[in-house]
């Protein structure tokens, strides 16, 4: 191991993971360091600049959901394959009267879905930006708990040039992140803003050379993996909790709370739940 600050900073080796529906994946990658306690999930549609269809977002949900629910991962990492873009939103090619369908006909926009679940998750998910994340994909990042960007990273919203906004957590965690002020600005003008930008206005958490995104993050999950995954899920639905409400305490805190009433040698160190 390279080791900076008492912490490995070489890439893991990622082994190719499944989900127990017994299908195969299509438009992600699902991997995991075995015996780091790390998960990597990616969206596999360069071509399309990692835009997301219904079956992108089916696909994702069940890798989120395999990770919350395997005991040894602690940590999960988003991102999306290649260096041109995290993920520009939602797939516009789809996008017709009957809404974004795909081809099982599934004309809702589940990635609200997904945002949902990412932000009930009782483990950390940090979104790793590498390009663009626009539109829904900007959304995307911004519900992930922290967000490491590549030096080439572009955020910004686009969805009123298209005729489609995100009135849900799309502007809530907005106006939390970067104060209504700036959430407008974002929103009403659709402009791009650069890495380091997004780091001043507190968008994002750090801004690293592209070649050194993913050992940063992989850093940045070790860091997290060494303290008490009780403490960080429980702190993680609490500092959600003003947007969550009662919904986003109950399902990580009151369940944990309800369990260590239930049994006197509850694990401090558990990963599930
Ligand atoms: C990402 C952009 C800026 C990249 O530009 P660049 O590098 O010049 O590449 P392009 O040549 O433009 O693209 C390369 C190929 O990729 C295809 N492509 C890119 N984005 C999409 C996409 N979103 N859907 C389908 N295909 C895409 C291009 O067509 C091109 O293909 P080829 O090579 O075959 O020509 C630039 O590409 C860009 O601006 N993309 C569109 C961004 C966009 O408008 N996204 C949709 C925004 N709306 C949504 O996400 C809908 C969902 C939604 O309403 C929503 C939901 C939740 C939260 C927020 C929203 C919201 O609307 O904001």
């Amino acid at each position: 191991h390279r080791v900076h600050g008492g912490v490995p900073t070489d890439i893991p080796v990622w082994t190719p993971a499944r989900d127990d529906s017994g299908k195969e994946y299509t438009d992600i990658i699902y991997e995991k360091a075995v015996g780091e306690g790390i998960a990597k999930i990616t969206i596999n549609r360069p071509e399309r600049r990692n835009a997301f269809r219904p079956q992108t977002i089916k696909e994702l949900m069940r890798a989120f959901n395999d990770a919350r629910d395997d005991n040894s991962i602690g940590v999960i990492i988003f991102t999306g394959k290649g260096t041109k873009a995290f993920c520009s939103g939602g797939d516009q090619s789809l996008r017709g009267k009957e809404g974004y369908v795909d081809y099982d006909s599934f004309g809702r926009l589940n990635v609200l879905d997904l945002q949902v679940q990412i932000r009930r998750l009782p483990k950390p998910v940090i979104a790793m930006v590498a390009g663009y994340a626009v539109g829904g994909g900007h959304v995307l990042h911004m519900v992930c708990d922290l967000t490491i960007a590549a030096a080439n990273a572009i955020f910004g919203q686009t969805g009123p040039k298209v005729g489609s906004f995100d009135a849900g957590y799309g502007a809530s965690i907005m106006c939390r992140l970067i104060g209504p002020k700036k959430a407008r600005e974002m929103w009403y003008m659709t402009r791009f803003y650069t890495a380091s930008e997004a780091e001043k206005m507190g968008l994002i958490n750090t801004v690293v050379e592209l070649e050194k995104l993913e050992e940063e993050t992989v850093k940045w999950c070790r860091e997290i993996l060494r303290n008490s995954p009780m403490a960080i899920r429980v702190l993680k639905s609490a500092v959600n909790a003003v947007d969550d409400g009662h919904a986003g305490l109950q399902v990580p805190s009151i369940s944990s709370i309800f369990q260590l009433s239930l049994s006197p040698t509850y694990n401090n160190d558990a990963r599930v739940g």
